[in-house]
């Protein structure tokens, strides 16, 4: 996987990503990061690569010269005929997720272009934006943070990254459920001790057990989710027994 990404601030994203697993990840060749300055390709005496907006209002808007320029040049990178996308990051694209995420991971290439200011003119997003995301509801002042949670998360899914043992919890997001809790030593630690369960060997217990804790958290903290999961058998079982628990000592949280 060869991520190209436009930006004006190269440098965050050089630095945000040349660490732990991913900067392994290039090492052992299995993704490549290059990263293109806009400013690069101002034609302007200043450098500069944004201007007012037409119609008034509040804030700059980068001109579409430099941008242009820019993605021609991220895909003179790209060997001939391989056609890549380019992805936009706006808060009004559409939300990404693990499902996109999968999507974007078949591709050899990918081209990312950073937003700043009030955005981009209009002109050269039409030209060449290929995909508009979003990675969730809320402003930031930027694309810098948005493209490097999506290397990250396209990269685990880039065969090799991860190594074999972790590969898989891939999946948890796939069966709709949260990950189950996790302890390491101490046994006790400030009079709290680890589940009894887990110090027990017994294979199949623990299972059941990180199961209905998965679906514990899930139906709490995401409901949302909770609707898609398909219990079976057993999960109703523990479902029924907790809602007759709770009906003989209601919680009293919150
Ligand atoms: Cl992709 N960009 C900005 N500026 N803000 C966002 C976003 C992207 N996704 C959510 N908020």
């Amino acid at each position: 996987m060869n991520y190209h990404v436009l930006t004006l601030f190269p440098d965050m994203i050089e630095q945000g990503l040349h660490t732990s697993i991913l900067g392994r990840a290039m090492e052992k060749g299995l993704i490549s990061l290059s990263t293109i300055d806009i400013r690069d390709y101002s034609m302007n005496k200043h450098n500069r690569v944004d201007d007012y907006p037409y119609g008034g209002g509040a804030g700059m808007v980068m001109a579409p010269g430099p941008v242009y320029r820019a993605c021609e040049a991220a895909k003179a990178g790209i060997p001939e005929g391989r056609r890549a996308r380019v992805i936009y990051l706006t808060p009004q694209g559409k939300v990404f997720n693990q499902e996109l995420a999968k999507e974007f991971a078949k591709e050899e290439d990918l081209i990312f272009l950073c937003g700043h200011y009030e955005g981009i003119d209009e002109r050269v997003l039409d030209m060449v934006v290929t995909d508009y995301v979003s990675i969730g509801d809320y402003v930031l002042t930027g694309g810098e943070l948005p493209v490097m949670v999506m290397i990250d998360v396209i990269s685990r899914l880039v065969p090799g990254v991860l190594g074999n043992e972790t590969s898989a919890d891939s999946e948890s997001f796939e069966n709709h459920l949260l990950e189950y809790p996790q302890y390491t030593r101490p046994e006790e630690f400030m009079g709290e001790k680890v589940p009894e369960v887990l110090l027990s060997g017994h294979h199949a217990n623990i299972e059941r057990w990180r199961r209905d804790q998965s679906l514990l958290r899930t139906m709490k903290n995401r409901p949302d989710l909770f609707e898609k999961v398909e219990l079976d058998k057993k999960d109703r079982g523990f479902l029924e027994r907790l809602k007759a628990e709770e009906e003989k000592a209601p919680q009293r949280d919150a």
